[in-house]
């Protein structure tokens, strides 16, 4: 029998302990408000742990991250060296990419522009190029980028992708590591954030990566969407870049400091679209059947799934 320790914040603690309870019949599943003998926990299911979460864990097999990014788990001061399985799922992911295809086919379509010429009563004809002279470039070939490439592809759009290794995509022009970044900025309109927050990855949407982007075939210039972390972005950058016309516009989904501070400069550019960290949350139902699955087939000898390795951070 194994036993399952949850500490999860921001959700619904007890409701995800049921679910598991349900889904690992003969295995002990505990809230972290419970009385538990630490050592006899064998996984710990986690989200924004505090820094005791881990104390006296000592026989732990793994811990199961239910964010897809592990960037802040990684930081956590005491985090034991264990195998970390991140969250890798086809519902998270689905809702990753429908939230990049709304934001790319919106600013495509000038949308938000137009919104302001409603605002205005104001009549203005304006036809963008077809999606097929507008290029997407998506920065992250990972399983998020690879899927939200998947839609797109079957709209028109040309297709650039950027990673660390170099990757093969059906249909899309690939650039890897830094040598080849500034090759795919300069041929990318509309600019998509997939990155795991890594020390490499961290700042990389700054003014200096805005000014290297392809200028004239979007009507007013081109635009970036972050649905990935805060940490990626640099916000004076962006308020700059959407004030003096180095971004057209810019989808936004998370932030340097969240929630967005009521004071932040971002809230009222009109250029500006903002969402509260909502691209693409983790499900209970799916997130139950994964992580039971994989505690299930570890515990009959099975090696884990989608560990992250921590050298790489990600
Ligand atoms: P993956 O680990 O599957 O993919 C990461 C990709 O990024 C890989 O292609 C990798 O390159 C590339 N990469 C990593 N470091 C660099 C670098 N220094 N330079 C260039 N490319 C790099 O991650 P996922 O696709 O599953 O997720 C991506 C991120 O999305 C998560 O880390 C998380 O932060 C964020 N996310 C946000 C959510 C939200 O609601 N806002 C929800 C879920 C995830 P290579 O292929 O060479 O390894
Ligand atoms: C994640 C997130 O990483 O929700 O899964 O941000």
């Amino acid at each position: 029998m194994a036993t399952l320790l949850l500490h999860l914040a921001d959700v619904d603690e007890a409701s995800w302990a049921r679910s598991f309870t349900a889904a690992l019949p003969g295995h002990r599943v505990v809230l972290r408000s419970e009385a538990f003998d630490a050592a006899a926990i064998d996984y710990v299911f986690v989200w924004k742990p505090t820094p005791e979460a881990f104390d006296g864990l000592t026989n732990l097999k793994a811990i199961l991250s239910y964010g897809a990014g592990v960037d802040a788990l990684l930081q956590h001061p005491r985090l034991p060296a264990r195998p970390i399985v991140r969250f890798v799922d086809a519902d998270l992911t689905q809702r990753m990419s429908d939230y990049v295809l709304a934001h790319v086919l919106m600013h495509h379509r000038l949308f938000m522009r137009f919104k302001e010429d409603q605002a205005a009563r104001r009549w203005v004809q304006l036809y963008p190029p077809a999606a097929w002279d507008i290029a997407v470039g998506i920065m992250g070939l990972g399983v998020l980028g690879q899927d939200a490439i998947r839609h797109l592809r079957a709209f028109g759009f040309q297709l650039r992708g950027w990673s660390r290794t170099p990757k093969a995509v059906d249909g899309v022009e690939t650039f890897a590591g830094d040598a080849q970044f500034d090759a795919f900025l300069a041929g990318t309109d509309i600019l998509v954030n997939l990155l795991p927050l890594t020390p490499e990855t961290t700042g990389i949407l700054n003014y200096d990566t805005f000014s290297k982007l392809r200028r004239d075939r979007l009507d007013g210039g081109p635009v970036v969407i972050n649905p990935a972390r805060g940490g990626h972005q640099k916000e004076a950058d962006i308020v700059r870049a959407l004030t003096d016309g180095t971004l057209r516009a810019a989808s936004l989904d998370v932030f340097e400091k969240e929630p967005l501070p009521e004071d932040s400069p971002l809230w009222a550019l009109p250029n500006c679209f903002i969402t509260p960290h909502i691209a693409a949350a983790s499900s209970e139902k799916t997130g139950v059947a994964y992580f039971a699955r994989v505690i299930l087939d570890h515990e009959a000898g099975k090696p884990l799934p989608n560990v992250v390795d921590v050298n790489r951070g990600y």
